[in-house]
């Protein structure tokens, strides 16, 4: 019973503990809406998944774009740990085509920068870097003692960029300076609007025009995409970030339609280009073959054209042949089972649509650093409380550009397209997708993990490398839902397969039976 599960877990913690975890943990009734708290500071003590707003700025958003070289101002260990370790893939064009994805750039700040300033080090590094590899572009990343010092990275950036001639930008992305990733997301997508997205008018060629927003490339889910794409005869403008270029974004706003993968890292990008430019946007989801298959008609859909909608259904029947095929094979070993997802901010969401596929059920599910909107649906944004630590997070007033603003439809055609299921501007979150009786659990502690485990003995956990061997060394596979396990591609429709066949040998290999678990 998971309100039993609940009150055993609570009783374990201090009283004010307990009552701010009490928030957080959910038992699903079946019903909407129901509130959960989220996005608030980790309680001191307990063992948080969460990562930092500099993780979520340099890492996460920024990291995938293989042009821009991302100059961390800050120690060694923060470059070193952001290092290629999220699997995000890119294909240059060309062997000698740009490429700084496999280095590692940083100021690696000493004791004496803390003390006397980093500003002069870091000029150094960005003339140094430019010596060396003239690139395009350069961001320069703010780690915690970067803001403890008051180093003015926006400065720097400005003035190197007039000294250099190209397009430099600091990020203000302190490790400290929201409660998780999250901030980091936000502060990657306010620079991204205000120094790159628009600096480029030339479109590219192509009748259907997307950019796909919030789609990282992990484990190479965006190549897998990208043939899709131009399958159906799509054309990509520009990725946010997976396998992507500066000269991407730069004319991103060139594009017809913004569909967004993961809503919580990207929202902030879709909705500014919207005001600033009249993209409109709606959510997608390409984890899940089904789900890839409905997402493919609602951009069919949009660009409400015959030849389109006709060149869509064909790819489906022939990409589906292939997904049943495997699907019948791996069905009846894997359905019935069970699976808990924790994963950051979409994934815990998404993959649920992958193991329904499979026939498993999710018994439980949270983020580590969603939102109530990525839990509650975008409904209840304007009831989201703003504390402190939000408000620390700019928020930047976009207008209608004077020139290039225009509406991609009218109000009518964007009526009509709701009426037939686009949903623009809409997510409804993970809670709706959930059945009753579902424990939906924000910014696990490893503690109710473990409880989670000895419990209910899911035949598979989901998380990333912090949890997987404590849960493995249980009994119990953990599959690795940020870095695939070295697996992937897992969206789209051969990525359907690959998780299929992956879950399989997982949960039925025998070696599970071979481990003494606590419990036994
Ligand atoms: Fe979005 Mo790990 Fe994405 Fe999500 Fe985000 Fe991170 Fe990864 Fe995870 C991410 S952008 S790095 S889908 S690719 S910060 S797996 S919210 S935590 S679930």
């Amino acid at each position: 019973d998971p309100l039993r599960w609940k009150e055993e877990v609570l009783k374990k913690y201090p009283k004010k503990v307990a009552k701010k975890r009490d928030k957080g943990i959910l038992v699903h009734d079946g019903e909407m809406p129901k509130q959960i708290m989220a996005n608030v500071r980790s309680i001191p003590g307990i063992i948080t998944a969460r990562g930092c707003t500099y993780a979520g700025c340099k890492g996460v958003v920024l990291g995938p774009t293989r042009d821009i070289i991302n100059l961390v101002h800050g120690p060694i260990g923060c470059s070193f740990y952001a290092w290629l370790t999220r699997r995000n893939q890119t294909l240059p064009p060309t062997p000698e085509s740009e490429n700084f994805m496999n280095y590692c750039f940083s100021t690696d700040m000493q004791d004496s920068n803390i003390v006397f300033g980093g500003e002069l080090k870091l000029k150094q590094a960005v003339r140094e870097v430019f010596e060396i590899f003239k690139p395009k572009s350069i961001g320069i990343f703010s780690t915690c003692p970067v803001g403890l010092i008051g180093d003015d990275v926006h400065a720097v950036a400005r003035e190197m960029k007039e000294e250099l001639g190209i397009n430099i930008f600091g990020f203000s992305c302190e490790g400290y300076k929201g409660v998780s990733q999250s901030a980091g997301h936000h502060i990657a997508n306010n620079t991204l609007m205000k120094h790159v997205i628009g600096r480029n008018d030339t479109a590219p060629e192509g009748k259907y025009k997307i950019n796909m927003l919030g789609e990282y490339n992990i484990g190479g889910d965006a190549f897998e995409l990208e043939r899709i794409f131009e399958k159906c005869g799509l054309t990509l403008v520009s990725s946010f970030s997976g396998n992507s270029t500066i000269e991407q974004f730069e004319r991103a706003h060139t594009a017809d339609l913004n569909v967004i993968m993961c809503h919580r890292s990207i929202n902030y990008v879709a909705e500014m280009m919207e005001t600033k430019f009249g993209i409109p946007w709606f959510k997608v989801n390409f984890i899940g073959a089904d789900a890839s298959a409905k997402s493919l008609r609602r951009i069919a859909e949009y660009f409400e054209d015959a030849e389109l909608m006709a060149r869509v259904e064909e790819v489906i029947a022939e990409e589906m042949a292939i997904v049943k095929e495997a699907i019948e094979t791996v069905y009846p070993r894997t359905t019935g089972k069970v699976a808990m997802l924790f994963v950051g901010g979409s994934r815990a969401h998404h993959y649920q649509e992958l193991f329904s596929e499979l026939g498993m059920s999710t018994l439980s599910a949270g983020y580590e650093f969603g939102h109530r909107d990525d839990y509650e649906g975008r409904r209840v944004i304007p009831t989201i409380q703003v504390d402190a630590d939000s408000r620390n997070i700019e928020v930047l007033t976009i207008e209608a550009d004077e020139t290039r603003y225009r509406p991609r439809k009218t109000d009518e055609e964007i009526a009509a397209l709701n009426a037939k299921g686009c949903g623009f501007g809409e997510y409804d979150g993970m809670m709706a997708d959930m059945a009753k009786g579902a424990l939906i659990i924000d910014d696990i502690s490893h503690y109710e993990m473990e409880k989670l485990i000895e419990i209910y003995h899911p035949d598979i956990f989901c998380a990333g490398i912090k949890e997987k061997y404590c849960v493995q060394k249980m009994g119990i596979p953990l599959k690795q839902l940020h870095s695939y396990d070295y697996g992937g591609p897992y969206a789209g429709f051969e990525g359907a397969v690959n998780f299929y066949n992956d879950i399989d040998m997982m949960i039925n290999t025998s070696i599970w039976k071979m481990i003494k678990a606590p419990w036994q």
